[in-house]
């Protein structure tokens, strides 16, 4: 079996008793893969080092080796902080308003990329698999290509990819794009945003595509393909059991008097649509007084990327719009919405799905999107609660079951929350069967074996029946 190299931004290398619990489903799932496959984590420690030397922090935990290096400070601005973070996050989110365009960020960006490949190098031996992760690092491969590296190497996009008239106005969007097309395979979270990645290879660069979406660039075939990424059910499903879930449940449940529970959990982002999802919330509250002491929205947000001033802004804009339902809205003892700015073990935040009436996942736009498929295992079947999705979430693709809305409407977001309210029983207990169909098969797991095994040239998607045209 071949080595995998896996490679990020940023490494997960928690490993004391306790930590494992807090780390996110993908870590968990790339931590096996690791392990099955005797590799190593490649990427950024998340330390600061005056400057860059290149050293090799190496570590071997819980039977995985991560291998980390420390970056710059200008390197944070202008990759983390700028590049990654202000131009491409946004862009790749649809959001060409808030994307910046600074000439700096882009070489702040490649100049870490080429840091990224020249400290990976030496790890890598003939037959490994890279597999490369994220908006971070598109034109790592390329470097790599470019140092001699023959080897089988993969990219996953966990974001978006944007529409070709959006990406157009990225300065120098060719040569990016043209830097992907150096890996073997390219893996998106669903066919939408594989079939504008597809549209701008064919229009922009004038490139063929084959039936089997791969594309032929001086002369080698890259594999263009949706991997919809899931959660790690089995591990997902014994913290939802354990007894800190049973109890952070009970906690809530006691907590709001017998009043329906909304739950958000969300990292405080722009593109998870939060401010919309209050207004949503407000205009239910005002639109059925009857109903308004009936049900509490709790929303978990902890602050991410606080040095970008976007972040900061949402953040103001999130507490005055919070102040505003709830001035509008509480009485002396009720409170419509709980906005909870920390981040939880992940078996209390399963006993906190369990307990929520509704899932109000509703981003404005989202790679894939986890939470919604959290939320689905963690619903007791006898009695499960109702998943109120984004249709711009890339999970609605998958998630056809749940009550799917437009963010952007607050009469659609209001309806919805009524209907899901007061749906009977049996109609909860039939949709959420289905949805946990799609949640417990296409987990994680799945998803790092089908990227691996077409990684690897296995299995039909890679014994294409057609050649490119
Ligand atoms: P994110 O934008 O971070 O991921 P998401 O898919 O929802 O979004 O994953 C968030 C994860 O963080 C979930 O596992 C969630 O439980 C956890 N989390 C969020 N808030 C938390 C809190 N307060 N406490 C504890 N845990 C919390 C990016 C893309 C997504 C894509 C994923 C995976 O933006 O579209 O689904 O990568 O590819």
């Amino acid at each position: 079996m071949s080595r995998l190299i896996v490679i990020s931004n940023r490494v997960s290398v928690a490993s004391a008793a306790g930590a494992a619990g807090a780390q996110g489903g993908l870590a968990v799932a790339l931590k096996s893969a690791l392990r099955e496959h005797r590799g190593i984590w490649f990427g950024w420690s998340g330390q600061e080092t005056p400057e860059f030397t290149g050293h090799l922090d190496m570590q071997r935990n819980d039977g995985v080796t991560t291998a980390t290096i420390d970056l710059e400070p200008q390197d944070i601005d202008e990759y983390y902080n700028g590049y990654a973070n202000r131009t491409l996050w946004p862009l790749f989110h649809y959001r060409i308003d808030l994307t910046e365009y600074d000439r700096n960020f882009g070489e702040g960006y490649e100049r870490v990329n080429e840091r990224f490949a020249t400290s990976v190098l030496p790890l890598i031996e003939p037959d490994d698999l890279v597999w490369v992760h994220d908006y971070h690092l598109l034109p790592l491969g390329s470097m790599l290509r470019a140092k001699g590296v023959n080897n089988r190497m993969g990219l996953f996009l966990h974001t978006p990819w944007p529409p070709t008239r959006l990406l157009t106005s990225l300065p120098m969007h060719e040569r990016l794009v043209a830097s992907m097309l150096e890996y073997d395979v390219i893996g998106f979270q669903t066919t939408e945003w594989l079939e504008s990645f597809l549209h701008y290879v064919q229009k922009e660069m004038g490139l063929k595509v084959g039936l089997d979406n791969s594309i032929l660039y001086k002369g080698r075939r890259v594999l263009a393909r949706a991997f919809p990424i899931g959660i790690d059910y089995a591990e997902f499903t014994e913290a939802a059991q354990s007894e800190e879930a049973k109890e952070a449940h009970d906690r809530l449940k006691l907590s709001v008097h017998g009043s329906k529970i909304l739950i958000g959990v969300d990292r405080l982002d722009y593109s998870k649509g939060l401010g919309e999802r209050f207004s949503g919330f407000g205009r239910f509250l005002a639109d059925n007084p009857d109903l308004a002491e009936s049900a509490v929205l709790l929303q978990i947000a902890p602050p991410s990327r606080g040095d970008v001033a976007s972040y900061q802004q949402i953040r103001e804009d999130l507490e005055r719009k919070t102040g505003h339902i709830n001035g509008a809205h509480a009485d002396v003892a009720f409170v419509p919405i709980r906005y909870v700015n920390r981040g939880f073990p992940r078996a209390q935040l399963a006993g906190f799905y369990r307990a929520a009436d509704i899932g109000l996942v509703t981003p404005l736009r989202d790679g894939m999107n986890l939470v919604a498929k959290e939320y689905v295992a963690a619903q007791d079947p006898e009695n499960p609660g109702v998943l109120i999705l984004s249709q711009f979430a890339g999970a609605a693709m998958q998630l056809k079951d749940a009550l799917l809305v437009n963010p952007h409407s607050v009469e659609h977001v209001s309806e919805t929350i009524k209907l899901a309210l007061e749906m009977p029983l049996a109609q909860r207990r039939k949709r959420h069967e289905k949805l946990l169909v799609s949640v417990r098969d296409d987990d994680v797991v799945r998803w790092r074996e089908d990227f691996v095994n077409t990684l690897q040239g296995k299995g039909k998607t890679t014994q294409p029946q057609h050649q490119a045209a």
